[in-house]
């Protein structure tokens, strides 16, 4: 009888030794995960713009920085084809200031000045995006910051009002529109790490522009991780 218990007790021993077994694989394999979770960083989400494909087909200096007499755009209704002004006419010009406005060392927004401007003076702001982050993004939203702060954002959820008819801003908020902003595509092009996507933005004056003014704004663009894109732009009314 007692060797019988012994018998019993030496096998309970042994399913607790087994138990503590199983236990340390549970836990060596816990570990195991917690190991696969730390060597996967996340990735960084991140772009710029490129400084030296900023372009502008009216501008007010050249490279060097010395004012230059270049021949004005001009865009009417109900088109907006732009054309180059009647006998070459220089009157207006746009300076585009390149901005790194969160300090990573790369362009993110641009600084747009709109000097001696007119009715139906046109002038075309191009620059190309480039992923310098480490996962694919897409350029989802249009920034355009007005002075005072306001910052209205745009997506391709309305393709109509951006890309093709284009969009009327009241820069001074007096109530009327004062420039027609026609928008390139590019919106939600998957951008690989190092790849670039070019943007262009066509802007007409209006004849409600004020007069004696400098038209300036901001512009800045948001971008998202690829797979982001569809669910954000669904979800999120604009401007
Ligand atoms: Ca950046
Ligand atoms: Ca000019
Ligand atoms: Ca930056
Ligand atoms: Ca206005």
């Amino acid at each position: 009888m007692k060797n019988a218990i012994s018998r019993v007790g030496g096998g309970t021993l042994v399913l607790a030794a087994l138990a503590a077994a199983a236990l340390g694989a549970a836990s060596a394999l816990w570990y195991m995960t917690l190991d696969v979770n730390v060597t996967a960083t996340t990735g960084e989400l991140d772009w710029e713009i490129r400084n030296n494909t900023i372009y502008t087909n009216d501008p007010c200096t050249d490279n060097l920085g010395n004012n230059i007499t270049w021949p004005d755009t001009n865009a009417f209704p109900p088109d907006f084809d732009p054309v180059i002004a009647p006998e070459g006419k220089d009157v207006g010009c746009t300076a585009i200031e390149p901005i790194d406005t969160d300090l990573d060392g790369d362009y993110d927004t641009l600084n747009i000045t709109i000097h001696n401007a007119y009715p139906y003076y046109a002038t075309e702001v191009d620059f190309r995006v480039r992923n310098t982050g480490t996962i694919p993004l897409k350029i989802w939203r249009i920034q355009v910051i007005l002075d005072n702060g306001t910052t209205m954002n745009y997506t391709e959820l309305n393709p109509d009002e951006v890309e093709n008819e284009g969009l009327y801003l009241d820069l001074n908020e007096d109530g009327y529109a004062d420039v027609l902003f026609l928008w390139g595509d590019n919106f939600g092009v998957q951008l690989e790490t190092g790849q670039s996507a070019d943007e262009s933005l066509h802007i007409v004056v209006l004849q409600e522009a004020p007069q004696n003014a400098t038209l300036h704004f901001m512009i800045g663009l948001d971008a998202v991780q690829w797979n982001e894109y569809d669910s954000v732009i669904s979800s999120t009314p604009t401007p």
